[in-house]
């Protein structure tokens, strides 16, 4: 049989195991970057694995989404980021120059190989036909300290393209939404997407690549396209023609599954409060009054679709009742931008021009107004992410949110009679890589740590013996934004575990943070949730801080991928209900115990549950993979890495 995309970049890249669905393999790994928000603790990381290099060819420390500086601590981590690069051999991306995705798309990706990156939209880089997975930053350090990438072979889905877009009314962010309707948040799940098809050659690199973006949104491992003539134009027009290959799916490859998406069907659409799959068509509920509208983030900046705004401002006004922010993803197309009078039209229509950073995506600013509507065109509208706890976050393409942006409501394009542009890529972009540090690779710099920056926490090894009580009962889909907010007020705190723990759960459960804590002494918390448990960011710290704050446990019925890692990578064990059904008998404050943990582990991963305070028993599993085990007995990733690494 023939071969998938996946298959053969995955295999030019096997270290060991073999490429069977759900068998566990180990992968050599070309390049691996970190974001500020998460890689404070990647290097505190790897520090504390005590290695004087980084051991893949390429690492990226990037700085995009603690930009606001309301005080000296995301400055002191900028520094600490720039010093940490310089000291252990990778290329520092300054502030400025952009979000990591579209930078790293933009000077970085290439076709055939593998990054991976401490943020769950790292999957953009599928766009130029590269395997790009989102990863905690422990596992960041540990690939970057030599080990090879190990993680469960997902289930290869191919999404079968045909026909073309509807431009410029329809864009990849319809697409994508399309298929977020389709699927739901949890269609991804074990899987990879590999597109393919006669569509494939409609879309651009840059379009592609707000489709894997988002691909994450699914709760898929990532998503890839083929390297094809648009993928050569595309790195042409970089002046990095020199990294095209050529890679096709086999005609005889197999998938475990195959879904249809004719592109000339798809029509503008929208995701509702409070999920990126609560999707209806825009013309549906056309007409809503809108607060506010944000164009740009790690999805739809390029140059094309920003410029194609541009065309919908130029000579307009916004509206009297609307605020609209724009944030281009990367100082290329800013400065491609600024260039051609595109930021002009921009600023004259009255739009609120920010720094290329994430920005009002992360809550950094542009917060909206109590109980407001805000139109974006960013990746995820979970409850409160905007900064705001009552604000309905609403998700569509750029061309929907520039002219809503104009009307005071939403608009469904076609019904427009504005005129949009059909802009095409550019045969070159901007090149100026001027904001990029090279490595120093230079023993003697010393790494300058702030006094917000502390030390990463470790867990002791396994206990015999859990007796908890159970501190939340949650239901699903619960995002790693509720386990542990961004925002203004929490992420400067992102180096500093203590601090940040006491954010934990804040938005679900004021008084979280006081009960875990008490709890502390007392044997521990367990957490107890839904299906696709701990969908969304990419943050280790919402394994962390638990951690920190005694949790021992997580059961639920299901949990995401990058989550799920982070647990066991600081110590906490994931488990099962072995009956889902179990899961209505327990209340928030049960006690519950769980015996002989450490032989559940080495043999058959089978726990019996007794729940002290009703007085019944029921069973859970751990389905942990043999590395997997070790990390949990070890007490996680850390100490395993330092004796694998230091001997
Ligand atoms: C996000 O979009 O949620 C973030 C902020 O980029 C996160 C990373 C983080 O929490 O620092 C992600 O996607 O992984
Ligand atoms: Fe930044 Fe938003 Fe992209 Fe996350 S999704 S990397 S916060 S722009």
């Amino acid at each position: 049989m023939g071969k998938s995309v996946v298959e053969k970049i995955l295999e030019s890249h096997l270290v060991y195991g073999d490429l069977k669905e759900g068998s566990l393999i180990g992968v050599r790994v070309d390049q691996v970057y970190t974001q500020d928000a998460t890689g404070t603790m990647t290097w505190l990381e790897f520090e504390a694995i005590g290695l004087d290099q980084v051991k893949v060819p390429t690492a990226v420390s990037y700085v995009d989404h603690n930009m606001l500086q309301s005080n000296f601590m995301n400055a002191d981590d900028h520094l600490f980021l720039k010093t940490s690069a310089a000291r252990f051999g990778a290329y520092f991306s300054r502030p400025g120059n952009g979000i990591c995705h579209q930078v790293h798309l933009e000077r970085f990706a290439a076709p055939g190989r593998i990054a991976l990156g401490t943020d769950s939209h790292t999957p953009t880089g599928g766009g130029i036909g590269m395997i790009a997975i989102g990863v905690g930053g422990l596992e960041a350090a540990s690939v970057m300290a030599g080990m090879p990438f190990e993680f469960t072979m997902p289930k290869i889905v191919k999404i079968h393209l045909t026909g073309k877009l509807r431009r410029p009314y329809v864009t990849a962010m319809d697409v994508i939404l399309t298929l977020l309707k389709m699927l739901t948040v949890k269609g991804g799940i074990g899987k990879i997407f590999e597109y393919g098809g006669p569509g494939v050659k409609d879309l651009s690199v840059t379009e592609r690549a707000t489709i894997t973006n988002m691909g994450a949104e699914l709760g898929a491992t990532t998503s890839v396209f083929p390297s094809d003539e648009n993928t050569r134009r595309f790195l042409n027009a970089q002046g990095r023609q020199h990294q095209w290959i050529e890679l096709e799916a086999d005609e005889d490859a197999g998938y475990y599954e195959i879904v249809e998406l004719d592109l000339s069907e798809i029509e503008p659409m929208i995701a509702q409060p409070h999920s990126p799959d609560n999707v209806v068509a825009v013309k549906d509920i056309k007409g809503i009054k809108v607060d506010q509208v944000c164009i740009g983030s790690c999805t739809n900046s390029s140059y094309k679709i920003m410029k194609t705004v541009a065309s919908i401002l130029k000579d307009k006004v916004v509206h009297e009742d609307i605020t609209l922010f724009i944030n281009p993803g990367s100082k290329q197309v800013y400065e491609m931008l600024a260039k051609d009078g595109a930021i002009k039209d921009m600023i004259s229509a009255g739009a609120r021009i920010l720094e290329s950073a994430c920005g009002p995506c992360i809550g950094m600013g542009g917060a909206p107004g109590s109980g407001q509507v805000s139109l974006r065109s960013y990746n995820r509208n979970f409850k409160g992410r905007s900064g705001t706890k009552d604000a309905f976050v609403y998700l569509a393409s750029p061309v929907v949110c520039a002219l809503s942006a104009i009307n005071g409501k939403l608009v469904d394009p076609f019904e427009s009679n504005i005129k949009i542009d059909d802009i095409p890529e550019p045969n070159e972009f901007s090149i100026n890589d001027n904001m990029i540090i090279p490595p120093k690779k230079d023993k003697e710099i010393k790494i300058i740590k702030g006094p917000n920056i502390k030390e990463v926490p470790v867990k002791e090894p396994l206990e015999e013996k859990i007796s908890a009580e159970v501190l939340l009962k949650l239901g699903d889909n619960i995002t790693t934004d509720d386990i542990l907010p961004a925002g203004t007020q929490v992420l400067p705190y992102r180096s500093n575990i203590p601090m940040i723990s006491t954010f934990t759960f804040k938005n679900i459960d004021e008084t979280f943070y006081e009960r875990a804590f008490n709890a502390k002494s007392k044997g521990g918390g367990i957490i107890v949730g839904g299906e696709n448990y701990g969908q969304g960011s990419s943050r280790e710290h919402a394994a962390i801080a638990p951690m920190y704050l005694g949790i021992k446990a997580v059961i639920a019925k299901s949990f995401a991928r990058i989550h799920r890692a982070n647990l066991i990578n600081f110590g906490i064990i994931p488990l099962l209900f072995a009956d889902p059904h179990d899961y209505e008998k327990i209340e928030q404050g049960d006690i519950l115990e769980i015996k002989n943990l450490i032989e559940g582990v080495r043999y058959n991963q089978r726990y019996e549950v007794k729940n002290l305070t009703k007085d019944f028993v029921f069973y859970v599993n751990s389905n942990l993979n043999s590395k997997e085990k070790d990390l949990i007995l070890e007490g996680g990733l850390l100490p395993y890495v330092r004796k694998k690494v230091l001997g």
